[in-house]
């Protein structure tokens, strides 16, 4: 059956953060040239497109997402010469090139802050947003994102500014027309050169209430979640179609918005094609069921009702008027297989398992360097290890200045930083896993001899050639794309099972999560006649009762 679905719908996007995928001139952080010279692995493994993590200008505080140019490159990764090399080479390819752009914040050292911030009477300080602080007390208490205020004080003004994230990424005012301009020009600029779409970095935090309300503060904190006075308020959509019509659609660009607390409604004005606001959003609240909403390092106990639970709203959400993005993990989050699977006894089990069921949902995967090859967490036991400033400011925070339990807050990190999606892609067992030849900029984990590039391409049952069957076999079948998604005894703990249908044509998907064999019983209405397995590395048939070993998976297609 023919179906007419956009590039972004039928394709797979592989997201790459740049610093720690390869290093081309030894210097211990993967750059612009180093993706390069990749590229043919990138393509091979299937994917349709790149979703390459901030590589503008940048201090680097929070790695690219605190940006200080928006037209220039950041000398770790290169020049723009050699973006402009490398967009070309993923276009000779058919690869799309999707740029992650940072808008609700800049870095401190961008040009227009440090304008902003030298006097009231510069014209840029309305570009950001300040607040008097005559009174000694600070507007409201919210709590910023990587802890603490989200208002830092700024001496040369006598005034407080706002950072929803670290003290480092002040707030752009989109109150501000000449911000709005700014913005679209960076945005036409970069479509000038050729992308093809954007990833809009945490999109839905741009619109704050001005007012600040104080909120509740959290148990044994003087600051509460502002959330929802800085979240998916109406001058996102406004900005958003304001960005499309003057500039997006004239370039054809995608749009993917990276958002959170998002419920059905707003997912689908977000998503859905009538609205014309974003193309996809990428919510990642889905993955969050496991961890403490007050608290990112507190995890609950794993659930595999509560994780069917969370897709099947998001999928049942926008069906037939929305489209999200499908992924395991990414750079800011643990990685999937040490989350959801058991990194210890079946790794690649596990790794194999996660992508069987994730990836035949409905929505377009976003498949995270290193996934492919089932890399896991990183097993950091001293807290200079961790780069990330989300854990240093934690570690100050708790360790330091409330003097809680160091190994306890090192456990946590150890489970739940995000430098653990960060660490070096392992590309063979030589030195630094064949990343750099340099000292990279954060240890390589330490199984890398194990879990590489070299050891499983072309090896039958590895990760990687998983991988690579299931994004060649996505796109040969309708029911993939547009068929609706019925989850299997949502309830039951261990099997993840879901239908995907469509008329004529029904797909199965399911997975053991866990340790044990489990039994699968084939549901009713499937006639096993009419059935075939398009990807398993290890069950050959279908039958009434199925026994399925640890992390054991399948995927079929009746018709
Ligand atoms: O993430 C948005 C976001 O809200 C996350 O900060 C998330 O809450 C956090 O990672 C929890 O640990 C984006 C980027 O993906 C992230 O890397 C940036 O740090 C953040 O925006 C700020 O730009």
């Amino acid at each position: 059956m023919a179906h007419k679905n956009l590039w972004w719908q039928d394709g797979a996007v592989y997201q790459i953060y740049p610093r720690s995928f390869f290093d081309s001139n030894g210097d211990g952080n993967g750059d612009l040239r180093g993706i390069e010279q990749k590229i043919d692995y990138i393509k091979n493994l299937g994917v349709d497109a790149i979703w390459c993590c901030p590589c503008f200008k940048s201090p680097q505080v929070d790695n690219g997402y605190d940006v200080a140019d928006y037209r220039d490159i950041d000398p770790i990764y290169g020049t723009l010469e050699d973006w402009k090399s490398l967009v070309k080479a993923a276009h000779e390819r058919g690869l799309k090139f999707i740029m992650d752009l940072v808008v609700n914040h800049t870095s401190d050292q961008h040009e227009w802050f440090k304008n902003a911030r030298s006097s009231r009477e510069n014209p840029y300080h309305d570009y950001y947003i300040f607040r008097d602080a005559g009174d000694g007390k600070e507007p409201c208490n919210w709590r910023a994102v990587f802890g603490g205020s989200v208002w830092e004080y700024n001496e040369a003004t006598d005034e407080y500014y706002l950072h929803l994230f670290s003290k480092e990424q002040p707030d752009l005012n989109w109150n501000n027309e000449n911000v709005v301009r700014e913005i679209h020009d960076v945005v036409r600029y970069w479509c000038r050169l050729g992308v093809d779409g954007f990833r809009l970095d945490t999109f839905n935090n741009i619109d704050k209430d001005l007012t600040f309300p104080h909120v509740e503060p959290l148990p044994g904190s003087k600051y509460g979640r502002g959330t929802r006075y800085c979240v998916n308020r109406p001058g996102v959509d406004l900005a958003i179609r304001r960005l499309r019509k003057d500039v997006l659609d004239e370039y054809g660009a995608t749009t993917v918005a990276e958002v959170s607390c998002v419920e059905k409604e707003v997912a689908k004005r977000y998503s859905d094609p009538a609205c014309g606001e974003f193309d996809a959003i990428y919510f990642f609240d889905g993955l969050n069921f496991d961890q403490e909403p007050e608290n990112k390092f507190m995890p609950k106990p794993r659930d595999l009702a509560a994780f069917k639970k969370a897709l099947n709203e998001q999928q049942q959400d926008l069906f037939g008027c929305g489209w999200q993005a499908l992924f395991i993990d990414n750079h800011d989050q643990a990685r999937g297989v040490s989350r959801f699977g058991d990194d210890k006894r079946y790794p690649a089990e596990s790794a194999k398992a996660l992508a069987n069921a994730m990836y035949f949902l409905r929505g377009t995967p976003y498949i995270f360097q290193g996934d492919e090859i089932g890399m896991t967490n990183l097993l950091f036991d001293q807290i200079e290890d961790f780069r990330d400033v989300e854990v240093r400011n934690a570690y100050r925070e708790h360790v330091v200045e409330q003097g809680e339990d160091e190994q306890k807050w090192l456990g946590l990190f150890r489970e739940r930083s995000r430098d653990n999606g960060r660490s070096p892609m392992q590309w063979d067992s030589g030195m630094n896993a064949g990343f750099s030849e340099g000292t990279p900029w954060m240890p390589v984990n330490k199984n890398y001899a194990a879990i590489n590039v070299e050891r499983q391409e072309g090896t039958p049952g590895s990760v990687l050639e998983f991988y690579k069957k299931l994004l060649a076999v996505r796109k040969q079948y309708p029911v993939v794309f547009e068929g609706r998604t019925e989850f299997i005894d949502m309830e039951d703990p261990v099997i993840f099972a879901y239908k995907r249908v469509l008329e004529g044509e029904v797909l199965l998907s399911v997975g053991n999560f866990s340790g044990e064999k489990a039994s699968f019983i084939l549901p009713d209405g499937l006639d096993i006649g009419k059935g075939r397995i398009i990807l398993s590395d290890t069950v050959t048939c279908l039958s009434g009762k199925m026994i399925l070993e640890p992390y054991e998976c399948f995927t079929a297609v009746f018709r």
